[in-house]
């Protein structure tokens, strides 16, 4: 038996604390512990060595984990895994090939590419679940090997707006700025379009104070899991029309103010733009919110004095925290909707407040530290602006390199994606962490894009959708085959530990991106070991806004608890806020922001016009990639079922399990009817979670939101179609 390694999960930003077992060689036991994974692998048999999972304790999940944690190590051995890297051959198809082989391919197509387009002609996407090592040595690649500006990531499907608005409010984007425990204590939460039961299920836990005292407030247009915590009187569950959270949120702002509620001394000493705010909230009054919405003025008054009363308790007893999550903000206007919650909780005086305060809930494993070091299209590590001259010419220095060597700003992932194989647009592209056939906005064009590009370059471990689609596929280390830091949805900074050895065919990306820079005659250095590249970080984020200075590996390793900004010498910052904010005269900024209309509400006289909003489930994780190869999570949700209310499903003449289409000008996504209550008659949900023709995707918008460039992944205007026989699979 190894011994055993603590780290954390490989999914979601709760990051729950996990030990994983390896045991070398041990005989196959049928149907072992589900946590054990390997040991029903047949086609690697007996070199298989099952790694046990056990929930550890934390103060996050307090030793808990969702399904999808328990079953994590299933995929470190899955048939399917990719352990040589692959080239697609004359005859069309993927074939296993050698390092040296498929490194010059990629090397002699970039090299191609840029001679004949340019530099901004080779594209980087990355994602939210690599280590802060790899998505800082991803930027660097992509501006200093490459000398591309075109690199974005996933986080602008999932973090952009809530970080535009923290950004913009606060002068600092943590998504939480207070230790996740702090809502222990509190009376009164009101959760804004997020379904933690589902997506971070061992969260929950923070919620039972808030339940117990009666003050759980879940704004939703399902009847989630979540909102049902809120059933026996533990709270409340508003159901909004999809997309009118912004209205809601100035009624409830109205409210506050107009009844008196608004903690003025705070306003005064602690923000600007107050004035402006009062009149853009005035004519927002709870009837005509209720027209809008479909929320009761009644219930808007009560919630509004509902929040007020914990931001008046003693600090640190009671309070009040407003939460957001991607329900609310994956629209063309989520940063103002964004913005909006932060006013209310402004007003009330929330953030800084022990005890009370506003935040949002980052979605991936490390998709806070994925946002912070520069894989960002308009960043540089340490949350600094590409386009400051004095960020510039540090993070130059770090990397040993001229400032003016370092692009400019590039552009952001949805008109990355829609820029593919054009001219003038992305030809040869670099996919690290994300599976965009199936999780980008209006697919059928990111899937033609693809197939258009002179080179495309896919980094995972499964054969993705994305990956099947590649020139060239380079086999990666899971989670549990690497060392490196991730940061938590907290903002505190966790180390993610080695459990197993990985395939001998797979490379960490860290080697990668040193291969590949070396043999671009790239200038500066790219570490292979994660030690050594964190070194670099801390140098190149000291003096950012997200500084890393004082963290290192022994700090980490000694289980101390380390949240950002850590500059040298200080002992990092649990609680964000308590003085003063992050713009320069230390205020906040209330921004006044007014609704937008959005072209995805159903079109009028059309019959079986429905908004569509997508979301998740508790057994899939994103794209599916991963989660869709655990048999008992496949198992649980095998394929797409399209929510609809019964009196719809009788208007539309469906039942149960019918086979049927959602359809717009975009595209089809095929699904089956599954009927229930829990949804509001105009409205439809589909999971994003399925490839092919199930993939939601196909339907969904690619207009983004004007200042977050985040597309509107919530609300898309559909009709149902049911299915014929001869149709249907
Ligand atoms: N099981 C599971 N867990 C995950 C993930 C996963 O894929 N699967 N992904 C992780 C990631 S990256 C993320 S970003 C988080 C996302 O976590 P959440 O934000 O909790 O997840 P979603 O299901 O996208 O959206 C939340 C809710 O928003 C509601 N909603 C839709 N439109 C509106 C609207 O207009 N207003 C309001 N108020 N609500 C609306 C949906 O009905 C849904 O219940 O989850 C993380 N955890
Ligand atoms: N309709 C709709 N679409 C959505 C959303 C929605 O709510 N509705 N949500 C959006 C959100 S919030 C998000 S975050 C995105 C997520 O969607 P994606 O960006 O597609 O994320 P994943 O499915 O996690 O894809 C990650 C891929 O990278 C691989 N991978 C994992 N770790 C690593 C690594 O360390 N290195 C490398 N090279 N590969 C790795 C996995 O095997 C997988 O194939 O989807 C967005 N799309
Ligand atoms: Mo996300």
């Amino acid at each position: 038996m190894t011994p055993a390694t603590d780290t954390h999960c490989p999914y979601c930003a709760l990051q729950c604390a996990m030990t994983l077992t390896a045991s070398a060689r041990e005989p196959v036991m049928a149907a072992a512990a589900t946590a054990t994974a390997g040991a029903m692998d047949a086609s690697d048999g007996a070199s298989i060595a099952p790694v046990t999972v056990a929930g550890r304790d934390f103060p996050t999940n307090r030793g808990g984990l969702c399904k999808k944690g328990w079953t994590s190590a299933e995929l470190l051995r899955r048939p399917g895994r990719i352990e040589q890297p692959l080239l697609r051959g004359a005859d069309g198809e993927l074939h296993e090939t050698d390092w040296d082989t498929a490194l010059d391919v990629v090397v002699a197509g970039i090299r191609r590419t840029q001679e004949r387009y340019g530099p901004d002609a080779v594209g980087v996407f990355g994602g939210g679940g690599l280590t802060n090592e790899k998505a800082y040595l991803l930027g660097k690649f992509a501006r200093i090997a490459l000398g591309t500006s075109r690199i974005d990531y996933n986080g602008r499907f999932c973090m952009a707006s809530a970080a535009a608005a923290g950004t913009r409010a606060f002068g600092i984007d943590r998504g939480l700025p207070f230790p996740l425990s702090d809502l222990d204590g509190a009376a009164t939460v009101l959760l804004l379009g997020t379904n933690v039961a589902e997506t971070m299920p061992p969260f929950v836990g923070h919620l039972a104070g808030a339940q117990a005292a009666g003050g759980l407030i879940v704004v939703d247009p399902r009847r989630t899991p979540t909102a049902r915590l809120t059933d026996d009187g533990q709270g409340l569950h508003l159901q909004p029309a999809p997309g009118t959270d912004l209205l809601l949120l100035l009624g409830l702002t109205h409210v506050v103010l107009a009844e008196g509620l608004a903690d003025e001394a705070y306003l005064a000493n602690r923000t600007m733009g107050v004035d402006a705010l009062r009149r853009s909230v005035a004519a927002w009054w709870p009837e005509r919110v209720q027209s809008e919405t479909g929320v009761a003025a009644l219930t808007i008054r009560r919630v509004a004095r509902r929040l007020a009363a914990g931001a008046r308790t003693e600090p640190g007893t009671g309070g009040t925290y407003i939460l957001t999550g991607r329900g609310v903000e994956q629209h063309v206007d989520g940063t103002d909707t964004a913005t909006a919650a932060i006013n209310l909780a402004l007003v009330l005086g929330l953030p800084g407040r022990l005890g009370s305060g506003y935040g949002t809930l980052t979605g991936q494993g490390n998709g806070q530290g994925g946002r912070e070091h520069g894989q960002k299209a308009d960043q540089l590590p340490g949350y600094r602006k590409i386009t400051d001259p004095a960020a510039r010419e540090h993070v130059a220095g770090v990397w040993g390199v001229p400032a003016a060597s370092i692009p400019g700003p590039g552009i952001p992932a949805v008109e990355l994606l829609q820029s593919l194989g054009r001219p003038d647009g992305v030809r040869t592209l670099l996919v690290h962490g994300s599976n965009v056939v199936v999780s980008a906005p209006n697919a059928s064009v990111v899937r033609r894009g693809l197939a258009e590009l002179d080179l495309l370059v896919v980094c995972d471990f499964f054969l993705s959708e994305t990956a099947a689609l590649a020139d060239v596929v380079l086999p990666v280390c899971q989670w549990a085959e690497e060392e490196g830091t991730m940061t938590s949805l907290e903002g505190r900074v966790i180390r993610r530990r080695r459990a197993i050895d990985p395939p001998a065919g797979v490379r960490d990306e860290l080697w990668i991106l040193h291969e590949l820079a070396r043999r671009l005659d790239a200038p500066s250095t790219f570490p292979t070991d994660p030690d050594t590249a964190f070194e670099e970080l801390r140098l190149a984020s000291e003096g950012g806004l997200a500084d890393y200075s004082g963290v290192d590996y022994a700090l980490l390793d000694s289980g101390a608890e380390v949240y950002w900004p850590y500059p040298r010498g200080s002992a990092g910052t649990p609680r964000l806020f308590a003085d003063r904010f992050a713009h320069a005269d230390g205020r906040a900024r209330l921004v006044a922001v007014t609704p937008r209309p959005s072209a995805e509400r159903p079109a009028r006289g059309e019959s079986n016009g429905l908004t569509l909003i997508t979301g998740r489930l508790l057994e899939h994780y994103q794209s599916g990639a991963q989660t869709r190869r655990v048999p008992e999570l496949a198992d649980a949700q095998p394929d797409s079922r399209l929510r609809l209310h019964p009196a719809t499903a009788a208007r539309l003449g469906l039942a149960d399990g019918d086979r049927v289409e959602v359809v717009n000008a975009r595209g089809a996504a095929r699904a089956r009817v599954l009927v229930t209550r829990d949804i509001r008659p105009d409205t439809a949900f589909l999971p994003f979670h399925y490839p092919g023709d199930e993939t939601a995707n196909l339907v969904t918008s690619d207009a983004v939101d004007p200042v977050s460039s985040m597309p509107e992944f919530k609300t898309s205007a559909v009709r149902v179609r049911r299915l014929e026989p001869q149709e249907a699979r």
